[in-house]
């Protein structure tokens, strides 16, 4: 089973992650900040994935360090699960809609870090999610995972459609990503031998 338990504490947050990349889409996540737990509950049911989180992070500040933190450690049970990451089919993409909203996510499971975002957010508050963490969520996935990650919303007119487009096509890309290549199940993907 492709899984990681993953626990990170600063004197900003306190964080659980428990990740199982061969799940059915079970999710139990507890941020603090609704509208981000309904993110990563996309995450996991549109990717296919096992997700539990427990944050506790220093919203008297702001969400700042919670959301950034929780994609750090995201990020870590990412590539923990993965492995050595023999047999997976490495890229993924996914253009995904929600009404007016258009997101498309294109990512190599490259070993890399690199964030290309680009969404013009309709309304700097979602919720209670500041939507720049949006961002700095994918942005703490990628440098902890090493991932190469493009991120574009297309098209889009309300903030919360904007974002959501975003997390489940990011989840379907990912799903994509980790699958295992049935014509290479022992190979790692990359001329190099390592990803
Ligand atoms: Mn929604």
């Amino acid at each position: 089973m492709r899984t990681a338990a993953i626990s990170r504490n600063t004197k900003e947050t306190q964080i659980k992650v428990r990740l199982n990349l061969d799940g059915t889409g079970r999710c139990a996540v507890n941020t603090g900040i609704g509208f981000f737990d309904h993110m990563l509950e996309q995450i996991a049911r549109h990717g296919l994935m096992d997700l539990e989180a427990q944050v506790e992070g220093d919203l008297y500040v702001d969400g700042h360090h919670t959301v950034e933190d929780a994609g750090i450690v995201f990020g870590q049970a990412l590539k923990e699960a993965l492995g050595d990451k023999k047999g997976i089919v490495r890229y993924g993409q996914a253009c995904i809609p929600l009404d007016e909203s258009l997101s498309r996510v294109v990512l190599d499971l490259s070993g890399r870090p690199g964030l290309y975002f680009s969404c013009d957010f309709a309304a700097p508050m979602i919720g209670a999610l500041d939507s720049q963490l949006v961002r700095e969520f994918f942005q703490a996935v990628s440098n902890h995972a090493g991932m190469t990650l493009h991120i574009d919303n297309l098209k889009g007119e309300n903030a919360h459609h904007q974002a959501e487009s975003i997390f489940k096509a990011f989840a379907r890309a990912l799903r994509a990503a980790v699958a295992t290549d049935a014509r290479a199940a022992d190979v790692i993907p990359s001329t190099k031998g390592a990803l």
